[in-house]
Order: C-alpha cells, then sequence, then structure tokens
C-alpha cells in the first residue's frame, strides 16, 4: 500500500518545511519536494499542518479505583484519542486484585484491551501491591518493554498509597535496571488532615476538595521525591503538575542537574478551580482530579515552564469517570472519584491556548505532545516524530478551524467535556495510524482492536530531557 500526503507543511519538534510524504505500507518512506510515482491513496494537505500522531504520556481507562473496581470509561472509548490526534497512549496498568504486575500488564493488555483498543499503547506499571515479589519484578517489566511505573505518594491509607520505604527501594532497584520512576506527588497526611477537619465542621461540597489539597503539599512531595531520585541516581517523571510552588521545586532541581522531569495537563493549564464553586454538585463534580485544579496565576506560570523546559511534557491524564460515579460523592467531597476526560482536547488546547496566544511555538507543542513523551517511554524515533523509517503516524491539521468545545464536537467516553463552552482555533481533521487512515475529516473511521502495544526501551532517549 502506496499513499501519498502531498503539499502539507510538515512541523517536527525542530523543524517546519513543506513537502511531499510518501507511507510505505506502515512506515514513512520518503519525504521530498513533489514527489511523483503511482500511488493507492493520495491526502492532500494543502493549507494545513502535518504534525507527528500524539503520544500521551498519561491516560488512564478502565482505571481501578481504590478500592479495586473498575472507574472510567473503557478501551472501547479510546478513539477520543484519535479524534484529538494522539495516535499513541500510554496508559496504566494498577496491580489487578491478586495479581503481581508483571501479570497484571498481561491482563490489561490481553484481556482488558484486547480487540478494543483503537491507537497504539504502551504502558506504565503502577505498583498497587507492593509485596516480596516487587523489586524481583522491576527488572522483569524493563525486559518486557515497560520501562516506566508510577507509585502514588497520596491516597494513605488505601492500597494506591506507597510510603517513603516502599517508594525508595523501588527506586533503588528501578536505578539498577534503567526503569524511570512516575509519582503522583501529594502529602497524604496533610490532605488527610485538611480533609477530615473540613468534613466534620459539615463541609460536605466539591469545593473543598480544592480547599484541603493544598500547592504546599504538592510542592513538599515533589521535593521528597526528588531527593529520593538524586539519592538512588532513579531517574523521576513527576506527573501532573499543577501550582507555582511545585513547578519550582523542578525548575530548581533541573538547574542543577538532578535527573527529573515534570508533565503538566491541559486542565491545569486553562481552568481554574472556581469550576467547583457551582452550588449544582452535579455540575461541580465533572472537576474534581488531584491534585486540584487551581489558579489563574498558576496557569500562567505552567505556560512559562513549559517554554523553558522546566516542565517536559503534557499529558490527558485523561480519567473518564462517568456522571454517576461522580454522584457517589454527593454529601461527602472526599468519596469523589478523582480523576477528569481529555485524552481527545490535549493537541487543541495545546494549540488554541498556546500556539495561537503566542504562548507557545508550533515546535516546542510538537515537542511536548509527541516527541518529548515518546523519548520518556522509550519509544522514540518510532513514535514522536515524522522521518524516514518511522511508523507512519500523522495528524493533518487544520488552522483555519473555529469552534466552540462540546461533548458532541469533542466527545470523551462519558456524558460531559470538563472543557465544554470553550473556543477552539484549529483541528485534527484527519489521522493516519502506521499508514493506515483511522480519523477522515473528523470522524473515525479506525477499527477496534487495531491498536498495537508498542515495548518502550530503558530510558530511551531519557536523558535527552533529563541533561538540558
Ligand atoms: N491521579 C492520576 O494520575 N490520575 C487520576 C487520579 C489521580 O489521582
Ligand atoms: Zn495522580
Ligand atoms: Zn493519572
Amino acid at each position: 500500500m502506496r499513499t501519498l500526503v502531498k503539499n502539507g507543511t510538515i512541523v517536527t519538534a525542530i523543524n517546519e518545511y513543506q513537502a511531499d510524504i510518501l507511507i510505505e505500507d506502515e512506515k514513512i518512506s520518503m519525504i521530498g519536494s513533489k514527489i511523483e510515482g503511482t500511488f493507492d491513496k493520495v491526502i492532500d494537505a494543502e493549507g494545513k499542518y502535518v504534525l507527528p500522531g500524539g503520544v500521551d504520556n498519561h491516560s488512564h481507562f478502565e482505571a481501578l479505583n481504590t478500592d479495586g473496581v473498575t472507574l472510567n470509561a473503557g478501551y472501547d472509548t479510546t478513539f477520543v484519542a484519535l479524534l484529538g490526534g494522539t495516535t499513541t497512549l500510554v496508559d496504566f496498568a494498577t496491580n489487578e486484585p491478586g495479581m503481581n504486575l508483571m501479570d497484571s500488564i498481561d491482563y490489561r493488555l490481553n484481556v482488558r484491551a484486547k480487540g478494543k483498543v483503537t491507537p497504539d499503547i504502551a504502558m506504565h506499571a503502577v505498583c498497587t501491591d507492593y509485596n516480596e515479589t516487587t523489586l524481583d519484578e522491576i527488572p522483569k517489566l524493563v525486559e518486557r518493554g515497560i520501562p516506566t511505573m508510577k507509585m502514588f505518594m497520596a491516597y494513605k491509607p488505601t492500597a494506591l498509597y506507597m510510603d517513603d520505604d516502599k517508594l525508595f527501594r523501588s527506586m533503588q532497584a528501578a536505578a539498577a535496571c534503567g526503569m524511570t520512576m512516575y509519582v503522583h506527588a501529594e502529602n497524604p497526611d496533610v490532605l488527610n488532615i485538611y480533609r477530615d477537619q473540613m468534613f466534620e465542621k459539615g463541609c460536605t461540597d466539591p469545593k473543598y476538595h480544592y480547599m484541603t489539597r493544598p500547592p504546599f503539599g504538592e510542592a513538599e512531595a515533589v521535593s521528597r521525591a526528588i531527593t529520593f531520585s538524586k539519592a538512588t541516581g532513579c531517574p523521576l517523571c513527576v506527573v501532573h503538575v499543577s501550582c507555582i510552588e511545585a513547578a519550582e521545586v523542578i525548575r530548581e532541581a533541573r538547574k542543577n542537574g538532578a535527573p527529573v522531569v515534570g508533565e503538566t495537563c491541559p486542565h491545569y493549564l486553562v481552568l481554574d478551580k472556581h469550576k467547583m464553586d457551582d452550588p449544582d454538585f452535579d455540575q461541580a463534580c465533572r472537576w474534581v482530579c488531584s491534585p486540584a485544579l487551581r489558579d489563574k496565576e498558576d496557569q500562567d506560570f505552567l505556560w512559562k515552564c513549559l517554554n523553558w523546559d522546566w516542565l517536559t511534557i503534557v499529558g490527558s491524564d485523561n480519567a473518564s469517570i462517568p456522571l454517576y460515579q461522580k454522584h457517589w460523592g454527593e454529601g461527602d467531597f472526599r468519596a469523589i472519584p478523582n480523576g477528569c476526560p481529555g485524552a481527545g482536547d490535549r493537541l487543541n488546547i495545546l494549540w488554541t491556548y498556546g500556539v495561537e496566544t503566542g504562548r507557545m511555538t508550533r515546535q516546542r507543542l510538537v515537542e511536548v505532545y509527541a516527541t518529548a513523551p515518546a523519548k520518556l517511554v522509550g519509544i522514540y524515533p518510532r513514535k514522536g516524530t515524522i522521518d524516514v523509517g518511522v511508523d507512519a503516524d500523522l495528524v493533518i491539521f487544520d488552522p483555519n478551524y473555529r469552534g466552540t468545545i462540546t461533548v458532541e464536537s469533542n466527545p470523551t467516553g462519558v456524558e460531559y467535556n470538563i472543557f465544554e463552552g470553550l473556543e477552539q482555533k484549529g483541528c485534527t481533521e484527519t489521522v493516519l495510524l502506521r499508514g493506515k487512515v483511522v480519523v477522515d475529516h473528523k470522524k473515525f473511521v479506525g477499527e477496534a482492536g487495531y491498536g498495537q502495544f508498542i515495548p518502550g526501551k530503558p530510558y530511551g532517549l531519557a536523558y535527552d530531557l533529563l541533561k538540558r
């Protein structure tokens, strides 16, 4: 199968130029000016940008909550990522009840996601059952193509919570075999004290979620994780950085050469905590995520951090939690499941509120949404760039589109879109995944089960990101 994408403007993390792209089967075989020949399919990208397919370092489909109950929309809704230009999801495999880390990865790939996932998929391990086999499993995960693992420093005393002993030992084991540790960084004791004090005073509404998760609690845990990273030599990725205080800790650590990168998410870049002030629970509960949404000043600082490479990637942290599950916390904000949908809006938000406002170049957008995440999980250059020999994962992006985000225009797999009502400039028009058109003029035309597991290499080119 020979496909030609012609007349587009190719954007990579370091370049922008007009050229045609020849795809043979699943790979890019030639990039050049006015490529001629016979083709099975020709796509005219005149007036459009051609971007590498997005790599989302942070999605949760069919996640298990703190009690092992399945939360979130399932893998059959992963097409929403493709509609938004993401061709590779890096999902999280928490321990299945009674299963070790490796079996949980296999179960997720071979049972939960099998036949359903539409983009390609890589995996992070997530340790929620630390036991006598955990440390031995770490090098085996790396051999299996899982070079990253996440631990939660919050959610004490649930199964998700990992204390410092478990985190530090795991980071020692990870450093020895090339694994990068990911952390959800919030001080659990501080949160619990505030949350219980607030609830005991009769404060039960969603807004008390943000009032009881202070930025200093996030910054303290980030600082502790970085201290462990420096001591063990284990590269660290701090996910979902939400506030000035936490980002400043990462900035200082990077300036001093610590092996740490930070991720932020679209919702922390454009939404603020007052979304949760709505007196209607059914509305306010939608924005309950952790860390909590912050203030306008935090958004401004996070954009700046992205530009200066103090923060390195933008992941969606997609957690499409249906409203009936969010309602479990009616009358007690502590019981609202945490997380927001967003896998389909990462590129739109970065383009509209980054590129279109002059806060970010197109090159930097490509870097934070595709190239750097691919490097971090060791799947670059197969994923995350446009070059000869790599997977033909392409987004044909129309910069002239103008619209307003709704759940109908930008589906999430659940009943609502947290960016509802925001203006959108530019849109993902057509998407190719390994040479196959999976989104055609904004319509999903892919096939359930087409997504493949993409194994990662240890560290990948993570050092490129760490040592800037
Ligand atoms: N952390 C995540 O990374 N995602 C959803 C909920 C959470 O606490
Ligand atoms: Zn988290
Ligand atoms: Zn997450």
